[in-house]
């Protein structure tokens, strides 16, 4: 039993369509209260966070509203921060991706003050590290691994350096299958250990993250796992507005979820990227649902079997 909480981040100032400030709403209308409490858990809704006012933020090149999501990742950050303090485990329900920007800065920033260190699952068709200087489309969800790896030139995020960055050798990526250029080559440079779709083809995704667990279990670390809805094949999961054809598939979601579960490490999540405006008649919404349902302890069958990871749920 978890004591599990509930932040909407209702931003969409990163994104390149309008629509994902309905996110929060469309994942509660699923149901994810009711859903995660009927496993067992202690759930509470904290309702939707506010971003800070940041006046006269200016920034160079073609960041789009550098101001609005400096303010979202602030009262982020600031959130995550005090909900794991208080022992929670934080659900953020998104909102735009930049929202980790925010979220995996305030579970590092918490990690660093527990003395633990953080390791940091992102699932999306994206790897999201463009910098401020690489972005092309000037949309500042493709940033937000790049800020909390602590890549220069973010400063106006938080109006100063982030003290607690993510080492990158700590980030595993999954499903990738879009990248720009520049963006490509600092991934490379910088470390993470990028899984793209033709690795999960060839090996499978138990193969890709069970030894990334085992390593975060070993150094008794935090795990954020963060969720891109189009980290999943657009057939099953259309409302997302980047969509990119090639994505995980439903069994390849849930198993990996199921594999979060039976590693007892995760200790705070994002759903981002939700645009209910792109959905049909709810189901990707209860998609996102059904999958945080594995994530918490759903399944078919107990296993017979021992669990590898040794702080098992
Ligand atoms: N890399 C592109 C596309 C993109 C990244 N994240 C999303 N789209 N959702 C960019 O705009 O930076
Ligand atoms: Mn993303
Ligand atoms: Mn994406």
């Amino acid at each position: 039993m978890r004591q599990v909480t509930l932040y909407g981040a209702g931003m969409e100032c990163g994104a390149s369509q309008r629509g994902p400030v309905m996110g929060p709403a469309a994942l509660r209308t699923a149901g994810i209260v009711e859903t995660l409490s009927g496993l067992g858990h202690m759930v509470e809704d904290r309702g939707d966070l506010r971003p800070e006012p940041v006046a006269g933020l200016t920034v160079p090149g073609r960041a789009r509203n550098a101001g609005a999501v400096a303010g979202w990742v602030r009262a982020l950050k600031a959130g995550a921060e005090t909900a794991l303090a208080a022992g929670e485990l934080p659900i953020f329900l998104g909102g735009d991706h930049a929202l980790s920007a925010g979220t995996v800065a305030g579970a590092s920033a918490h990690a660093a003050a527990a003395g633990r260190s953080l390791f940091v699952l992102w699932l999306d068709a994206h790897t999201d590290f463009n910098t401020f200087a690489t972005t092309e489309s000037g949309n500042l969800h493709g940033t937000p691994a790049a800020f909390f790896c602590g890549l220069p030139g973010f400063e106006p995020f938080l109006g100063g350096p982030l003290e607690t960055p993510v080492a990158p050798e700590r980030v595993t990526m999954l499903g990738i299958r879009s990248v720009d250029r520049a963006e490509h080559d600092l991934v490379l440079a910088h470390g993470l250990r990028v899984h793209d779709m033709r690795e999960i083809d060839e090996r499978g995704v138990a193969a890709l993250l069970a030894p990334f667990l085992d390593e975060a279990a070993a150094a008794g670390a935090m795990l954020h796992v963060s969720l891109d809805v189009d980290f999943l094949e657009p057939e099953i999961a259309p409302a997302v507005g980047t969509t990119v054809p090639g994505g995980a598939t439903f069994r390849e979601a849930h198993l990996i979820m199921e594999m979060l579960h039976e590693s007892g490490l995760v200790t705070s999540m994002d759903i981002a990227e939700l645009n209910p405006f792109l959905d049909e008649a709810g189901r990707t919404a209860r998609l996102m649902v059904d999958l945080a349902a594995s994530l918490f302890g759903r399944r078919v069958m107990d296993r017979q079997t021992r669990s590898r990871w040794s702080r098992a749920a």
